[in-house]
Formats: C-alpha cells, structure tokens, sequence
C-alpha cells in the first residue's frame, strides 16, 4: 500500500530568532534536517512559517487587509522576498543533509479570496512528491481575489495540503509542548491537554467553535481553527516542540512523544 503523506510544519518560532528581525536560528534548522534526514519518511511536505523574516513586514505594510493604499505594494514584494530568503535557508541546510529539498513558493501556485484558499494548482506538488523530492512550502504573501492580496499562513496551507493529498499525519512543531488549558508562557498551572477527539475538545473549550479564523489570528488557537478542517477530514494532528530534540525525529517515525494528538474519533 503506498504510503500517506505526512506534512511538518516548522514553526517560525522555532526556527527563527522571533525578536530579532530576519535572523534565523541556525542551530534549530540544522537540528530539524539532521532528524528529518534520519526518520526518512516518505512522501514529506514541509511547511514552514515566517517567524522574523515575513511577519515584521507583513506587518509594518499591512499586507493581509489587502491593496488599501499604493505605499503597500512595495511590502507586499519585501515580504514574499523575505520568505523566499528563509526558504532559501532552510532548503539549502536540508540538501546538505542529502535530503532532496525543493523549494515551492506558495504564491506562485495559490490564490486566495478574502484570505481563504480559493484556487490551488497542486499538479507540481503531486509531481514533486511522485519522482521522490521533498517540496518545502511556507506561509507566503498571495494574490487575493477581493483583496487583491494578502497573507496565507503557513497553517491554512497546511491544512489544505493534508486534504488535498489525504495525509495520514499533520504535524506541527512549535516552541511550547503543545496546546494547553492556558497559555503556559503567561500561566504557569496551565495543563498540557495530551489526546483529545475533536468532538471533545469542540465541548470542552468553546473558543474552537465559536471564533472565526479571523478573529483568532496566530497563536495557539489560531492554529488549532485552521487544522480542523483536515481534522475533519480524517487527518490526525500532532502538535510538539519543534525546538526539542529528537521530539521530530520521534513524531515522524510515529513514535511516542510528548505533545498533543488531536484526531477526529
Ligand atoms: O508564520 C506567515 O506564515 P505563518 C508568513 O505560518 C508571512 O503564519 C509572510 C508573514
């Protein structure tokens, strides 16, 4: 039976230095191609996000309320560069681990209305992984249908590509152990919640039902809206610390490892 694709989104927390604008963690990203190249996981689709490398411009232009004045169209550039450069980065440190990397930009293939994926040509993808590369996607600045363009984060891209390709695994690495009761960078008594069912986590925290992805942007909960629909859809998520070794290593070879599943029953 072929295998199902597994798709690793690399935080940009966790392999970017988040307070310092376009510095990289280079220790972090080497890391993460030494235990991507040692689990040798088939049919891999990376992701990673923007970290401090997209996110500052995305910002300071105001890239996701879309084209509102022409002063933007500059920052739209700088931060799709911006990602191509962290792109750049992490593609060359897993080829020099002999791992064959190749870089897709998101907006080149994606374009999105009032922030949604709308259209996605997938067709490369499909191929990339059929002849046995990996392809390494990352949240990007996109074209937009009504707002002539926005940002599409890493973890909507995510989701979507774990429907698309009926992916057995999403996993996500990030710097906390995975979700918690609270945030557990401001509330130290906040519980790891280890294995949850959607249907439980849906009654028990009402946030997931009743935020918009809009309203919810970055953070935890943020993602964790996104990934429903693949939930949904029968893809199990796994949420660890991406800056813990060995927990990718572990997570891609479905071992044990502390962290939170999320599946839909
Ligand atoms: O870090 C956003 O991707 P994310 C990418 O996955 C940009 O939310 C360009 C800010």
């Amino acid at each position: 039976m072929k295998a199902r694709a597994i798709i690793l989104k690399l935080g940009g927390s966790a392999i970017t230095v988040k307070e310092k604008p376009f510095t990289a963690n280079h220790s972090a990203i080497e890391n993460l191609a030494r235990e991507i190249a040692k689990a040798k996981v088939p049919h891999l689709v990376l992701v990673h996000g923007g970290g401090s490398f997209g996110h500052p411009l995305a910002k300071k232009y105001a890239i996701s309320e879309g084209l509102k004045d022409p002063s933007q169209i500059i920052g739209f550039s700088k931060a799709h560069n911006a990602m191509t450069v962290l792109n750049q980065l992490v593609v060359e440190t897993l080829i020099r681990r002999n791992i064959p990397a190749v870089g897709v930009a998101p907006s080149s293939f994606i374009i999105t209305k009032s922030g949604r994926i709308e259209k996605m040509d997938v067709n490369i993808i499909s191929k990339i992984l059929e002849m046995g590369f990996v392809p390494v996607l990352y949240g990007d600045a996109v074209l937009d249908t009504r707002k002539g363009f926005t940002i599409l984060s890493g973890d909507q891209l995510v989701a979507s590509l774990a429907i698309t390709f009926d992916a057995d695994r999403i996993i996500l690495g990030v710097d906390v152990d995975g979700l918690y009761t609270d945030d557990p960078k401001t509330d130290p008594s906040a519980k790891l919640i280890e294995q949850s069912k959607l249907n439980e986590l849906k009654r028990e925290h009402s946030w997931i039902d009743k935020a918009k992805v809009t309203d919810v942007t970055g953070g935890m909960r943020g993602k964790i809206i996104e990934l429903i629909p693949a939930i949904e859809h029968g893809t199990r998520a796994l949420i660890v610390n991406g800056t813990k070794r060995g927990t990718i290593y572990r997570a891609l070879c479905n071992e044990k490892v502390k962290g939170t599943i999320i599946e839909r029953e």
